[in-house]
């Protein structure tokens, strides 16, 4: 079993669970404004320097899982496509392309940002977003789009699923209670997001 199911980590496929993925045929389609529109597949992803953040996912909900999420960075990706200066906005798809949500920029670069295809070591399965997921510890988890197909890179924000649907464009997370699924789901408080901190400086 996976440590992220035996953690018990909530599933969320708002637009339906997609099923069986293929992993080795993963592509995901990188575009707009960029110099190189590229479109990576698992293997490629895979041969590239790998990155792992110690870090949270913290949901809206009210629910926070921490692990060693695994994967590539998405500034490497930005430098690898050559995203033009007047990029404000990440846009990610998930497959099906019904599920989207976009970043600023800002975010989209630092450090602990990353396409993740795993999580304590295990491969993402698909409930949790496998073969490749956003994971962002800076903002509520809807930025954190699964099973990724596309990014674009674009000078405007356009709200996402959730956001359409009522979330805050910003997803800056609120300090208050969550149920900490590395201790078994016990309520616990949490500071604020660290993003918050970030665009203070
Ligand atoms: N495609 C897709 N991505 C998604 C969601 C979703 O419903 N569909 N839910 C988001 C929300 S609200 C959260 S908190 C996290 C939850 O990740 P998990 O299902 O792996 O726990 O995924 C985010 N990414
Ligand atoms: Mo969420």
């Amino acid at each position: 079993m996976s440590r992220l199911k035996e953690l018990r980590t909530p599933v969320f496929w708002a637009e339906g669970h997609p099923g069986k993925l293929d992993r080795e045929g993963w592509k995901i389609e990188v575009g707009g404004l960029c110099k190189r529109p590229t479109t990576f597949s698992w293997q490629e992803l895979c041969a590239m320097p790998k990155r792992v953040a110690d870090a949270r996912l913290t949901s809206v909900t009210r629910f926070s899982v921490r692990g060693r999420w695994g994967g590539v960075k998405l500034a490497d990706i930005m430098g690898l496509v050559g995203a033009e200066p007047h990029v404000g906005y990440v846009r990610f798809w998930s497959i099906r392309e019904v599920y989207d949500t976009a970043i600023p920029i800002a975010v989209a670069l630092k450090e602990r940002m990353l396409l993740a295809y795993e999580f304590d070591g295990d491969y993402l399965e698909e409930d949790y977003g496998g073969p490749v997921r956003i994971f962002c510890p800076y903002l509520w988890g809807y930025k954190s789009a699964k099973s990724v197909v596309r990014i674009e890179l674009s000078d405007h924000y356009v709200p996402g699923f959730w956001e359409q649907r009522g979330y805050t464009d910003e997803a800056y997370i609120e300090a208050g209670k969550v149920r900490d699924m590395n201790e078994g789901g016990r309520v616990r408080p949490i500071p604020a997001g660290e993003v918050i901190k970030f665009l203070d400086e």
